[in-house]
């Protein structure tokens, strides 16, 4: 190989990262505040500093980066791309440092700079470009992908506006703010803006022969790419995401701007660049609005022509395509992908339908993130036809043969067409996108055990009998032990460490040699140590709460947390119910009984839809109740309650350390996994759940006597339904305590009860989530954890087993499952 220009010495001397001794640390800080940042040593503050910091670990990143690219592009092996709407970051700095291994460096460095690494790492704002599990089971899986060295690139897009801030008004409900994160600069990106894709939406599409068609006219975006690193722990190795902006292809129509029309001249640029301005703040439930369509079109489209043309630049043939190409959809949201590439194969690049058909078939893999029924997507035909034209010949031309050769399977079964049939026919028309991703993939798979089941069992099940069981499988999903053990918790990391007198990189690259703390789980001295540890923790989140709430929390009652989206289905409302029994229980006792009570301190977060209303009014119930029973001086003590605004990534890593229990109470069969349940454990906190998703698996591997199960089992879950619809029982004779909690709200013990009746008749009513039929079990299982609680050497032995067997949970396994049974990738070394 020739060099490309120059003098290839010259040229690879001038490469640096910087050099990781202090002195050349501090060199680059003060160089990029003077030079990058153009100021001077006295007016640098803390966010000044932050981003000088930033800019100089964001030079060592770019150097392993762009050696990573440089040589995987040379050795030319199968890559995977996973495709995501959704990339939950939280912020880089700290793990940047941390996988880097240069944090104690940094930490010397800054200090002798007059700064405190600390309080910089605190002025990153999140990058939060997700909305819950989908999001940040994304971002882990990046992670695990970078530090295992295999060639991965996420593909997702750059939203200029994340997750919307949640505020809390004074009579408790939740407001919603915009999330302008990328207002400060973002320095963990790399504008490539040579690196543009032309995006058509809307036209008409003409069919010629063979299947093929042209698609022409309409309106045409320019999608245009943004690359952040993702370096892997403790290696060179640093793999891309790329995220795609929108722009106008045209600055503005040229016709109407001479006219004088100004609003009209930049109309179609405006729509150009709204295709990703924001973020849809929906958790599992579907929204059929035109532009996150576009939006999914626009990086489907981005996506695959930029995969394509790598490709290409191999000089394979396209037969080979499956053969260095595997593309993941993180649930159905790309599932344009599917008739995209056969838009692309049979229209542009000549290959007949057939042969495309089995390209597609062998590159996508399909997961599966619910069962909910009223999240799985459905798209009107007439608003896809419209948008995508030639998409929807497609998508018509796939269903035809597909069905076709279900018939002959199947011979007059005229009902399992219709339920498998890509198009749910009605006026108007749908198409399902989960029917077209299976359609589509090689493989689908759910994300629990027990979630992969039903997906077998219900939504996939006439697919199982068509394709046959083994297309259906599962991948239990896993968390980075990077950021939600040695980050968040740095004294506990440490204390492994010492325990286990193995390297940390070890253990946190082969999480199952946790294991090797069993053996110390009785030993007094370790206990004790463990105990400081989570005593530590719980100060730090109560020093947060104290200055955001001004209010004192009693750091020895137990912390007892629920964070997560609202959402029905993940029931807080037992939880606040539970509390209100609690009080309730609370008020009813002498003070002399009350002595006897382990005081107990329960924590709530997380953000509602914003057109959710029922989720809304939880979050106004839970604010009111913590109003009344934080002011109660009988009670005070021995119950408090917080609902900490605004959950992010960041205020996930302060909480989920200093957790004691943590509640995961889902519907039997509705929490797909649920990631945080993995957390909290491997934190050493214990969980109190129903049997459901990963909750099941965590159970098996930590032991059942170490985990508080209680409610029904999904096999109960329909019966029990239909019982509710068709049988109903008033809540008075099913479970007077829980009629007495709601009453108490409805007569207005926690201010104005009116406006909860909404809320408290869903559960009176229907109860679709069953909380009238878990609730008893419920409140059995928190005062076996105030029983557990009591003896304080056997919890906090429950607590080392627990965080002990948490080896699975890794999200290295999950990858490595992944790319060996799915991609058929492999590791590459960075020299
Ligand atoms: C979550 N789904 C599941 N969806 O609810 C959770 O059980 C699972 O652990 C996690 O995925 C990871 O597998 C989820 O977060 C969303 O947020 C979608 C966003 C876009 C609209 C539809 C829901």
């Amino acid at each position: 190989e020739i060099w490309p220009r120059g003098d290839e010495k010259t040229w690879k001397e001038g490469i640096r990262g910087v050099d990781s001794d202090v002195p050349s640390i501090t060199k680059s800080i003060v160089n990029h505040v003077q030079t990058s940042l153009a100021r001077q040593a006295y007016n640098v503050d803390n966010v000044g500093a932050y981003q000088a910091v930033a800019l100089s670990v964001r030079d060592d990143l770019i150097a392993n980066w762009n050696e990573t690219q440089l040589y995987t592009t040379n050795k030319t092996p199968k890559r995977a791309y996973y495709l995501s709407l959704e990339f939950l970051m939280g912020r880089t700095l700290d793990n940047a440092l941390l996988n880097l291994g240069l944090k104690q460096k940094y930490n010397e460095g800054v200090e002798k700079l007059g700064f405190n690494l600390e309080d910089i790492v605190d002025c990153e704002r999140d990058a939060a470009l997700g909305n819950g599990g989908l999001g940040r089971l994304a971002a882990c899986y990046l992670d695990s992908s970078a530090t295992q060295e295999l060639p991965v690139w996420g593909y997702g897009l750059r939203y200029k506006y994340g997750i919307f801030q949640q505020l809390i008004a004074p009579d408790g409900s939740q407001l919603e703010a915009p999330d302008p994160w990328l207002n400060n600069q973002n320095p963990w990106e790399l504008p490539r803006l040579d690196v543009t894709i032309e995006v058509r939406f809307y036209g008409h599409a003409e069919r010629l022969d063979k299947g093929k068609a042209i698609w022409s006219g309409g309106q045409e975006v320019l999608a245009v790419a943004y690359d952040v690193m993702i370096p892997g722990y403790h290696t060179k190795n640093t793999n891309n995401l790329r995220l795609w902006e929108s722009k106008p292809k045209r600055g503005f129509d040229l016709d109407s701007f001479n006219a004088g029309d100004y609003d009209r001249a930049v109309a179609s640029s405006t729509s150009a660049e709204n295709i990703t301005s924001v973020l849809y703040p929906n958790d599992n439930t579907y929204i059929g609005k035109e532009l996150r369509l576009k939006q999914q079109y626009f990086w489907t489209a981005a996506s695959l022509s930029d995969i394509m043309r790598r490709f290409k630049n191999t000089g394979k043939n396209i037969s080979e395509f499956p053969d260095f190409v595997a593309i993941q959809l993180n649930d159905t949201h790309p599932t344009l992908a599917v008739p995209e590439l056969m838009r692309l194969l049979v229209d542009e690049e000549d290959v007949p339908w057939d042969k495309a058909w089995k390209i597609v078939t062998n590159t996508f893999f399909f997961t599966n993130h619910t069962v909910l029924p009223e999240a799985l997507e459905k798209w009107p035909v007439p608003l896809m036809q419209n948008l995508l034209p030639r998409h929807m010949q497609i998508i018509f031309d796939i269903n035809l043969q597909f069905l076709q050769s279900v018939e002959r399977k199947f011979p007059g079964d005229r009902d399992r067409l219709a339920r498998m049939s890509i198009i749910q026919e009605g006026t108007p028309q749908y198409v399902r996108m989960a029917n077209l991703a299976c359609i589509g993939s090689r493989k689908v798979n759910g994300v629990a055990e027990l979630h992969s089941e039903l997906v077998r069992t219900t939504i996939m099940k006439d697919f199982v009998d068509y394709y046959g069981v083994s297309k259906f499988q599962n991948v239990t999903n896993g968390i980075t032990p990077r950021r939600w053990l040695d980050q968040c918790n740095p004294l506990l990391s440490d204390l492994i460490t010492e325990t286990l007198k193995i390297k940390k990189e070890v253990w946190l690259r082969d999480l199952y040699k946790l294991e090797g703390l069993l053996k110390f789980a009785d030993d007094p001295t370790f206990q004790k140590k463990w105990a400081a540890v989570k005593q530590s923790n719980k100060e730090r989140l109560a020093h947060h709460v104290e200055t955001q709430f001004g209010i004192k929390v009693n750091t020895s009652a137990m912390f007892d947390v629920q964070v997560k989206r609202l959402h029905e289905y993940k029931r807080q409302t037992l939880n606040i119910l539970g509390v209100v029994h609690r009080y309730l229980t609370l008020k009813a006792m002498s003070p002399a009984e009350r002595k006897k009570v382990n005081p107990r301190v329960v924590f709530f977060a997380g953000k509602a839809a914003p057109g959710y209303y029922i989720a809304k009014l939880t979050i106004k119930l839970i604010v009111n109740v913590a109003r009344v029973i934080n002011e109660d001086p009988d009670t005070k003590e021995y119950l408090s309650m917080f609902f900490l605004p605004d959950y992010s990534v960041s205020l996930a890593e302060i909480l989920i350390p200093a957790s004691e229990v943590s509640q995961h109470i889902s519907t039997a069969g509705t929490e797909a996994s649920g990631t945080s349940n993995m957390k909290f454990c491997l934190n050493g906190g214990l969980l109190l759940g129903t049997v459901d998703g990963a909750n099941i698996e965590i159970a098996e591997e930590v032991g059942e006597s170490n985990v508080f199960f209680f409610g029904h089992l999904t096999p109960a879950v329909e019966e029990l339904r239909y019982k509710h619809t068709y049988h109903p029982v008033p809540v008075e004779e099913k479970c007077p305590p829980l009629a007495k909690v709601l009453n108490e709200i409805s007569s207005g013990r926690f201010g104005d009860g009116s406006v909860y009746e909404p809320l408290l008749n869903t559960i009176r009513q229907v109860d679709y989530y069953l909380v009238t039929e878990d609730f008893d079990s419920y409140i059995r299982a928190l005062e076996m954890v105030d029983t557990a609680y009591q003896d304080r050497n056997g919890w906090i032995k429950k607590s080392i087993c627990t965080t002990a067997k948490m080896g699975k949970f890794s999200s290295d396994r999950a990858i490595m499952n992944y790319a060996e049974e799915y991609w058929n990738i492999e590791q590459i070394k960075v020299p």
